[in-house]
């Protein structure tokens, strides 16, 4: 993590009024069976750069991962999940507002996933990595390294209110050592839990408690990298045991994904994918997201529609409080996932943008073609469906499709035009 990135940091804890307490008086939530019942919790696990190919659901052979794996085999894995962007701060923008980043504002403080969840009643915390964006939750956890050292301690950190203080431990072992210190203190209540993980992120650093559970992986990048992950693992294990002991796992929604895609090289493997984190190829985007509540959901599904991130604030508020965002650029995904609404959550994507690596492009993505333009220019074209792995671009041969995918960007941005102006103003 650099300065500049850094500096973007806002640490501004959300100042929240008197609000609404679940259980303290306030009518809980009716669900569509008619059982009135307490309404779920809902817990994001968004790791920090975690290769396609690097869960054990989407194919990673090298890296034994049974609590992520229980996950997907108790709930949904999503094979063409797309991040908002293809680096932290967009993709985090797109999950935390539900709204798309790259078209028309205003964008900023109201309406974010941790105030709304808040202003249902719920308690709210977001811990971890975050520097890129905020969830404005009623209580936070900072940590504040941002170089060598991200991950082993001393690792200075601050809480709620602008508190310093300093963990003495790994920092991963440290966030699910809170994670779980946060649903004793809110068991008695819905709460909403955001972490994103500083893991896998470079610069990688793992104690041996971690490492040794992989002494014969090589090179070093990817050992290391494994002992992350693997501490990652563990993380999900000691929130998935908590929710057990105290008989709320099968009320909790979980979204478990990565908030871009791998670096790539020896380190992460973002098979079968190409490119990698920020890169207009399919790894800069598309996420390994699972997403598992048993009390509502399927076990075991493989779902293939396309969904976005910014679908998880759409799905978490319609959960907790039976109706969707007023403005959302998103869409409540059970439905879908319960086989209640036919087709895909979002017929078309695009993203907008670039960043120094890549320079400027866009990117469509209608059906199976994805177009991807430099300038105003489109530039290369793909069949995913035959092509996943995009080799042969195709744009001589498709002028229509290439016109086609050109004028759903056109309309695309005329939407959110729209959508825009009925946003709340800013508070
Ligand atoms: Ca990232």
């Amino acid at each position: 993590m650099n300065r500049r990135e850094f500096i973007k940091t806002s640490l501004a804890g959300a100042a929240l009024a008197a609000l609404p307490r679940w259980g303290l008086g306030e009518e809980p939530v009716t669900q569509p069976t008619g059982a009135t019942k307490r309404p779920p919790n809902v817990v994001v696990i968004f790791v920090d750069d975690l290769g396609y190919g690097d869960v054990g659901a989407f194919g990673c052979r090298d890296i034994p991962m049974p609590n992520i794996d229980a996950l997907a085999r108790d709930g949904v894995r999503f094979t063409n999940a797309y991040c908002a962007g293809a680096s932290c701060s967009p993709s985090r923008a797109g999950l935390l507002t539900g709204y798309f980043p790259g078209r028309a504002a205003p964008r900023g403080g109201a309406g974010r996933i941790g105030q709304q969840m808040a202003a249902a009643g719920y308690a709210t915390m977001e811990m971890g990595k975050l520097w890129h964006g905020r969830a404005a939750c009623s209580e936070y956890l900072a940590v504040l390294n941002t170089t060598n050292g991200r991950y082993m301690p001393p690792n200075p950190v601050e809480r709620t209110g602008g508190k310093k203080d300093v963990l003495q431990e790994y920092v991963t072992d440290a966030l699910a050592r809170e994670s779980v210190e946060f649903i004793e203190r809110n068991k008695q209540r819905p709460f909403f839990l955001y972490l994103p993980t500083a893991a896998v992120h470079t610069p990688l650093a793992a104690t041996p408690k971690y490492l040794d559970r992989f002494p014969d992986l090589k090179p070093l990048s990817r050992r290391t990298y494994a002992a992350c992950l693997s501490a990652v693992d563990d993380a999900v294990g000691a929130i998935m045991a908590k929710l057990r002991a105290e008989k709320l796992d099968r009320n909790t929604l979980i979204f478990f994904a990565s908030d871009n895609g791998g670096i790539g090289g020896q380190t992460s493997s973002n098979s079968p994918l190409r490119g990698f984190k920020l890169t207009p190829y399919e790894e800069g985007f598309r996420t390994p997201l699972i997403a598992c509540w048993a009390d509502r959901l399927p076990a075991g599904k493989v779902y293939d529609g396309t969904v976005s991130m910014v679908d998880v604030m759409p799905t978490a508020l319609t959960a907790a409080t039976g109706k969707a965002p007023a403005v959302t650029d998103g869409v409540d995904l059970v439905p879908y996932l319960r086989g209640e609404r036919q087709g895909s959550p979002h017929e078309t994507l695009v993203w907008s943008g670039g960043n120094v690596i890549s320079g400027d492009f866009w990117v469509v993505r209608h059906g199976r073609w994805k177009l991807i333009g430099k300038g105003e220019e489109p530039a290369e074209l793909y069949d995913l469906v035959e092509d996943l792995v995009e080799k042969n671009n195709r744009i001589a041969q498709n002028p229509e499709i290439v016109k086609d995918l050109v004028a759903r960007r056109k309309a695309w941005q005329q939407a959110g035009d729209e959508t825009a102006s009925k946003r709340p103003a800013k508070k």
